[in-house]
């Protein structure tokens, strides 16, 4: 896939094992476009929703595939105060800020240079940009190995005090090509305890224990447990899931698809992940594989808790001047 945006022209690249598993992406946003692994019969098919051309991506209101940052996830009227100083951020999700603001680090073409066993994207967010503090250098860094691992560092540092919260949004679905939507997919997290959130989708600040709710995922359960919920919790995410769930214990997370066979196994050095059932994804737009609807896809999003600037109770995603922010998730992909 070749493309141009903005008139620059987009790179796109792909990194393969010796089993034949693929990964894309591109340096506009460091976005995934497809990961190709094998059902259990051996058919390689993309698992992940990701548009036909580059140029799609300009829009990209869902934020396929896109790494997020400065901050992952709502940051409650689009303000917060640091070192006695007001900041204002742009409100892109009615009055809240989100995922960074409409031209964040998924809008952004970044440099590139291969690695071993990969690619690694540098960025430099100037002081002010978006509204935020500090000038911020960051580097999202992809590998890929013969043990079907392909891992996400980021690693960012700032010469001021700033908030810094990054993840990436893939929506997976192990199908494979689209063909059945993520309802079925089985879902396992290490997760006592997950954010409740507002009608506007923020924290309320309470951590709610996930025993006899749909929530408790941890000895595993279907999507389907959240859309056919009527817990408000579900219901006000718009019949499923757009929650972050604290990790405990090993903190793995382990999705998987009983008719394809494909498992993938993620591990994290972040606090939370946020589960996003791909209930806000509208009919009809085309991806690969297929058109766009309802739970075509869900996101993992491992990263720090949402808005925790406002919640006193939560770690807060600060970083300061020098520090190096870092953060690891690893997406291993099997089958069963
Ligand atoms: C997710 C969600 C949102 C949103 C978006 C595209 O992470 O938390 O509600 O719709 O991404």
């Amino acid at each position: 896939m070749t493309g141009t945006i903005n008139g620059i022209n987009i790179k796109e690249f792909t990194l393969a094992n010796k089993n034949g598993m693929k990964v894309s992406f591109l340096d506009y946003g460091c976005i995934i476009t497809k990961i190709i692994v094998p059902d259990r019969e051996g058919n390689f098919e993309n698992v992940v929703l990701g548009y036909e051309n580059a140029d799609h991506y300009v829009q990209n209101p869902w934020y396929l595939g896109a790494v997020i940052g400065r901050f992952a996830g709502r940051i409650g009227e689009g303000t917060f105060e640091l070192e006695g100083k007001t900041y204002t951020l742009e409100q892109n999700d009615g009055n809240n800020h989100l995922h960074g603001g409409k031209a964040g680090f998924d809008k952004v073409v970044w440099q590139s240079e291969c690695v071993a066993g990969g690619v690694q994207f540098t960025y430099e967010s100037p002081d002010g940009e978006g509204g935020y503090p500090g000038n911020v250098k960051v580097t999202v860094t992809y590998t890929l190995n013969d043990e079907n691992e392909f891992a996400i560092r980021y690693e960012a540092v700032s010469d001021q005090q700033t908030l810094l919260n990054m993840t990436n949004h893939t929506y997976f679905n192990l199908s494979g090509g689209l063909k059945r939507d993520i309802t079925d997919h089985l879902l396992q997290i290490d997760s006592d305890r997950y954010a409740e959130l507002d009608e506007e989708l923020l924290p309320t600040g309470m951590l709610r224990p996930v025993e006899d709710t749909a929530f408790d995922f941890r000895r595993g359960q279907p999507i389907r447990a959240g859309v056919e919920s009527d817990d408000p919790q579900n219901e006000l995410a718009g019949g499923g899931y757009d929650h972050p769930f604290v990790l405990s214990g090993e903190g793995d997370i382990v999705l998987s698809d009983e008719q394809s066979g494909r498992v993938l196994r993620m591990k994290t050095d972040q606090n939370c992940v946020v589960l996003y059932s791909g209930t806000q994804i509208t009919d009809g737009e085309e991806l690969d594989g297929g058109v766009s609807r309802k739970y075509a896809g869900l996101c993992l999003e491992t990263q720090g808790l949402p808005d925790s600037i406002h919640q006193p109770h939560f770690p807060q995603n600060i970083i300061d001047a020098g520090d190096t922010y870092t953060s690891h998730t690893v997406y291993q992909f099997s089958t069963k």
